[in-house]
């Protein structure tokens, strides 16, 4: 078998003075390695810390005792690193550049005196109505400033914040609150994307109908849109952010008090509650976002996540506001009022770092180059994507129309679970290959194991399933509530390392090349969802008797969601019938987990002792059904070709 060498592709040659030198790097990341306790007990300094720590690193993989502890007798505050400790010299700065929905409106340049107002007077506001240390808060808000304002004013009182993406139903939202047990939501009337407005607080209050009536609501009045109002429980955030005082002290925490909740999919049950505290991940926020992006003074940057996500907690709020960065907020979408809005905004606010996800390259890529060519986009030094494996194609059309070869690329693969980045490369210091992320970040022992025997696989040009030998400030530390389903899901069936959950190539230069999950949670434009989330939406459905939800090469999401659907004795299969599935499913979930692809299916493949065989189903749906591997073990081998002669997919 010959073996293909992708060629690196060299940094561009204009680039120079960055933080990380090629030389560097090697050194750097040798010593993170071999003596992580000094490694990160400087970085650690990279904060201000109100008692410092004496002692770095206590971390143990041991399944049964799995138990991660970093510069855990250290005291710090989270806002007062994002804020305070930057007012001396930046006060009059930009801390966050809001653009909204609507190109016509004017953008607000927060200054970081500013956001130290908002910021206090919102940690009153919480205060006042009986938030304490520790107590959790849910954000159910959109791309706007208050977003910011909430996260932080939490972190000021040592609340402990659980941001669920405004794209969430309100059964979503409510499994939320309750699995960790908030006392109170802030949202927003309603929420302009795109041109169209989304009823958050009916959302909010839809949600709150299955939730203890003690659970406040704060509510953003962002458009002024008239809404339903509960006195005693709803409360007008903004009229009260001017009748508290202005200052509020911070709460010392200590390293490991819990910052965030953040709830993300897995390939089974409900959504985790993944904990991350306050040093370890501030550290790791911080320091990712410098040397990753190159960050350096003055820069304006813009992630173009939503603060629903991971990558909207670590690249718009923590890591630039720790780093005391320009952060840009926005509000819209990449396609309106045309495709050329993120081109016009990267022009407008001379943005220098631009990170985003390979789906929305995909679809602006799909729109034409001219939305992109006729932009001035000369301020720019460093892209990046997120979210999922970008095709060689994308990158390609990223460097050359948004870089014009001058732009070096980050590819960062990361997770909810890591905090950070991973594995990426560093502008100016690591060559890159269209579609790897390139090389371990600082800290990072990744390993290739073989997915069967759990032993690592040494060398190069080699495949497996990814794994990490050691811990990493920015790691989670537990599920909220439920330690053991945190160890269970990570450390069980690799004992020893953390699992990620994806399959991995190491090529001949040793580059790692993510190829995807390979449990059953599935990228859908960067979105995570688990399969059983859905097929637990369908059979909530009364019509439906059970559901397999597999999924399949999609040209613009990645992958796009296939379920196969029995309904019960009597129902009728009808197109309707699939239309009110794929509404049924928006409201259950909300309208990333609408399936793509609906195949009525009389009876799915099993094992003798009722297992789905998904193996097969994944086959179907991506119509690819040559070679279905061994089908020796189902119960009646009959329905596959009922199945395949009615597959939804025939691309
Ligand atoms: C940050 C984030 C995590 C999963 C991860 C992997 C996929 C993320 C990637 C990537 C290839 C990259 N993923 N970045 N795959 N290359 N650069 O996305 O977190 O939502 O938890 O998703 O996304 O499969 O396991 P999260």
């Amino acid at each position: 078998m010959t073996v293909q060498i992708i060629p690196k592709h060299p940094i561009p040659s204009g680039f120079s003075d960055a933080l990380v030198k090629p030389a560097d790097y090697a050194l750097l990341y040798d010593e993170s390695i071999r003596d992580p306790d000094s490694f990160w007990g400087r970085e650690g300094k990279r904060l201000d810390w109100i008692h410092p720590y004496s002692k770095v690193k206590d971390t143990d993989f041991t399944m049964g005792q799995v138990s991660i502890k970093w510069f855990e007798d250290g005291m710090l505050n989270a806002s007062v690193n994002c804020i305070d400790r930057h007012l001396a010299t930046r006060a009059d700065q930009t801390a966050i550049i809001f653009e909204p929905d609507d190109p016509k409106a004017t953008a607000r340049h927060i200054t970081y005196a500013k956001l130290s107002e908002k910021v206090n007077r919102f940690a009153n506001v919480l205060l006042s109505q009986g938030v304490m240390r520790g107590d959790r808060v849910i954000i159910y808000l959109p791309m706007i400033p208050e977003a910011a304002y909430a996260i932080l004013a939490c972190a000021r009182i040592g609340a402990v914040h659980s941001v669920v993406f405004a794209g969430f139903s309100p059964d979503a939202l409510a499994s939320r609150i309750n699995d960790c047990g908030a006392k109170l939501v802030v949202t927003a009337d309603t929420a302009p994307r795109g041109g169209r407005r989304t009823n958050l607080k009916s959302n909010a209050d839809a949600a709150l109908l299955h939730c203890s009536d003690r659970v406040r609501c704060l509510v953003v009045k962002h458009t002024g849109d008239q809404t339903t109002w509960i006195d005693g429980r709803d409360v007008d955030v903004l009229k009260m952010m001017e009748e508290v005082g202005p200052d509020c002290p911070p709460r010392p925490m200590n390293a490991e008090d819990p910052l965030f909740i953040l709830y993300t999919s897995g390939s089974t049950g409900r959504p985790k509650g993944v904990v991350h505290t306050t040093g370890g991940y501030l550290v790791y926020a911080a320091m990712t976002h410098e040397y990753v992006f190159d960050y350096k003074d003055g820069d304006i940057f813009w992630c173009t996540a939503d603060v629903g996500w991971v990558t909207g907690h670590s690249y718009i709020i923590y890591g630039p506001l720790a780093n005391g960065a320009t952060t840009v907020m926005f509000e819209g979408v990449p396609t309106y009022p045309d495709p050329g809005r993120f081109w016009d905004v990267c022009d407008k606010h001379k943005v220098t770092q631009f990170y985003t996800a390979p789906t929305a390259i995909r679809a602006l890529m799909g729109q034409g180059s001219e939305w992109v060519d006729k932009h001035d986009l000369s301020s720019l030094r460093v892209l990046g994507t997120v979210g999922e494996p970008i095709n060689p194609e994308a990158w390609v059309w990223y460097d050359h129309h948004v870089g014009r070869g001058r732009c070096p690329i980050v590819d960062t693969w990361w997770q909810t679970e890591t905090g950070g980045h991973m594995i990426t490369s560093l502008p100016g210091a690591i060559e890159t290959k269209p579609g790897s992320a390139t090389l371990p970040f600082f800290g990072v022992k990744p390993k290739v194991l073989d997915p069967t025997s759990g032993q690592i696989i040494h060398g190069n040009g080699v495949e497996g399933v990814l794994a990490i030998a050691d811990s990493w400030p920015g790691q989670m530390r537990t599920v909220w509530g439920d330690h053991e389903r945190f160890m269970e899901t990570y450390f069980q069936q690799y004992p020893g390392y953390y699992f990620t959950g994806d399959g991995c190539r190491r090529d001949e230069d040793g580059y790692y090349w993510i190829t995807g999950r390979v449990d059953d949670v599935i990228n859908v434009s960067g979105h995570r969802m688990g399969t059983a989330e859905v097929e637990n939406a369908l059979v909530a459905h009364e019509k439906v008797a059970e559901a397999a939800v597999v999924g399949y090469p999609h040209s613009l999401k990645g992958q796009g969601i296939y379920a196969y659907v029995t309904l019960i004795n009597g129902a009728d299969p009808s197109d309707d019938l699939k239309r009110e599935l794929e509404t049924w499913v928006r409201t259950e979930i909300g309208p990333i987990a609408k399936p793509d692809l609906i195949q009525w299916a009389p009876g799915l493949p099993k094992t003798r002792s009722g297992k789905i065989m998904r193996r097969i189903l994944r086959k179907i749906a991506e119509d690819d059904f040559g070679a279905l591997g061994d089908t020796s073990t189902l119960a009646d081998p009959g329905v596959i070709d009922e199945l395949i002669q009615n597959r939804a997919n025939r691309g």
